[in-house]
């Protein structure tokens, strides 16, 4: 039997309980910090030399000369015909899918002319070059791969950098073959924080990157924090959350298999059920207990739901309304019988999946929308991964005479009070007549 936390909206401690369960900080080791630091130090000033010296004392391979770092494109184009049809098509499948949503994402250009000639515009403009983080071992996941690619060349990014450790010098054959299909441009055997330094600054072998995406362990974690400002970063991602609110009407079995796929990520994963139907949370938790032992990460997902899982009793649907938006969480089911209408009070969920039939993992996979998402309540203020990350926008401001004359003066009147002449002259230049 596993040990749920069992909570209700309507005792007195519940807020403050909750908070005890949502808590949750990436561990700020100093000790990695300083290691981190130490290695984007060396891999600044050492460059090749550095990169090949962690490779070597990580990853455990030796590479002949930092050339052989890199894994050559017919590499990714082999492992993808490789691989089982099945997965290949499914891969196919899953990015057409992806790249069929991200379509709707990408920002436009814009511009309006004002009525004395002036213009005024916002042009878009994708990165020039983008590193692409993959882990390696256990938290490969080739659909992650999709899911940063993808939308990074929807943007019109020229060129896609992967790195992705390989520890033993072992290739994982999906990770190749995703990132064939996704378009990435070149690819790197090394990972870890040498990584990061390494697409943040550059060296002979790397190209430096204006931004690096994608999910590491807590090395890799700091390290994009530490060269963050340098180059662009995505986000530091926690772990995998999803909270299911549900009318007590779905098959306790599925919801009880949603709860288990996100905890199988991590021991730190956090599933959360509310419901306002008293006896359903019973029915939840029965079928969890026939069902956990039927799984493979058993272990995982009974350490995950014990440490920070939670049954939760709401007063009514609009109270379980008020949890969701309390806790923003990364996933938000609804499974009830009018999910259009609990999704107009929802204001803060990474992705919300709407009805009986949507189990979230659909969405890790294939469903379009990206598997990205805020985590630890940050949907409270930011959103998905998508196309638009890998856009920047530059204003675009082009005065007509008449308009020039026309700003110069509230210009000047602005430039003087803040004390800065040069300014304020260089505006009356121009509302003085001919340039
Ligand atoms: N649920 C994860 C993504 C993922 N799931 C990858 C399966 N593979 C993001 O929270
Ligand atoms: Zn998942």
């Amino acid at each position: 039997m596993v040990q749920i936390t069992r909570l209700a909206t309507t005792e007195p401690d519940f807020a403050q309980r909750l908070e005890g369960l949502l808590a949750w900080e990436s561990v700020s080791d100093k000790q990695v910090q300083q290691t981190v630091d130490n290695i984007i130090d060396d891999v600044r000033a050492r460059g090749d030399a550095a990169l090949l010296d962690y490779t070597a004392r990580f990853d455990g391979w030796q590479p002949a000369d930092a050339a052989a770092l890199e894994i050559p494109p017919a590499r990714l184009a082999q492992a993808l015909s490789a691989i089982p049809a099945a997965q290949r098509e499914a891969l196919q499948l899953a990015s057409e899918r992806i790249r069929a949503y991200a379509g709707h994402q990408a920002l436009q250009s814009w511009e309006y002319r004002e009525a004395d000639g002036t213009l005024l515009g916002q042009k878009v403009t994708p990165l020039d070059r983008v590193g692409l983080y993959v882990p390696g071992g256990k938290a490969a996941y080739p659909s992650s791969v999709l899911m940063n690619a993808v939308p990074a060349k929807v943007a019109g990014v020229p060129e896609l950098i992967m790195v992705v450790p390989t520890p033993g010098g072992e290739l994982n054959e999906l990770v190749l073959a995703a990132a064939q299909i996704a378009g990435v441009d070149r690819a790197f055997a090394i990972g870890g924080a040498q990584a990061v330094a390494a697409l943040a600054y550059g060296t002979d072998t790397i190209p430096g990157c204006d931004k690096i995406v994608g999910p590491g362990n807590i090395y890799v974690a700091t390290a994009k924090r530490a060269v963050f400002g340098q180059v662009g970063i995505d986000m530091v991602a926690g772990p995998s959350e999803i909270l299911v609110l549900c009318d007590g009407d779905t098959d306790p079995d599925w919801i009880a298999m949603d709860l288990f796929s996100q905890a199988e990520h991590d021991e730190d994963a956090q599933s959360i059920l509310v419901t306002w139907d008293a006896a359903y949370l019973d029915r939840v938790a029965a079928s969890i207990d026939k069902l956990l032992p039927t799984m493979e990460r058993s272990d995982l997902i009974a350490k995950a739901l014990q440490a920070r899982g939670a049954l939760i009793l709401a007063r009514d649907e609009d109270d379980a309304a008020r949890v969701a938006n309390d806790i923003a969480p990364e996933h938000l089911e609804l499974s009830v019988a009018d999910p259009e209408a609990l999704s107009r009070k929802i204001r803060h969920a990474g992705a919300i999946f709407m009805g009986r039939y949507t189990a979230e993992a659909l969405g890790d996979y294939c469903a379009g929308p990206n598997h990205v998402l805020p985590t630890s309540r940050t949907a409270r203020f930011s959103s998905p991964l998508g196309v638009y990350d890998f856009q920047k926008r530059s204003s675009l401001i082009m005065a007509s005479a008449a308009g020039a004359a026309e700003l110069a003066g509230t210009a000047s009147v602005l430039a003087r009070g803040e004390g800065l002449t040069a300014h304020a002259r260089s505006a009356e230049y121009r509302g003085s007549g001919d340039a």
